[in-house]
């Protein structure tokens, strides 16, 4: 996650929206903002961080395939999609 000045109302962002991995790879998250933030799926289909503070990095598997979407619990403009191929 990261800082996104050019929207001042929706002040943080994924830095990657769509993501293509392979099935049982992983996706590495990085809160690089001051405040925190989760990566947490939109329905389903991977476990979710949890709250992820400031600095903090976690990585996600993704044992099926399909597309799957994720958001951040506090910041709900926060998404994206995660391709398992
Ligand atoms: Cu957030």
């Amino acid at each position: 996650m990261q800082d996104d000045p050019t929207h001042p109302a929706q002040p943080y962002k994924f830095s990657a929206t769509s993501v293509t991995i392979q099935c049982g790879g992983t996706v590495k998250v990085t809160n690089t903002t001051a405040v925190s933030h989760t990566f947490d799926p939109q329905h389903g289909g991977f476990t979710g961080t949890g709250t992820m503070p400031s600095g903090s990095s976690r990585s996600v598997s993704f044992f099926y395939r399909g597309d799957f979407g994720f958001m951040c619990s506090f910041h709900h403009w926060m998404t994206g999609t995660v391709h398992v191929t």
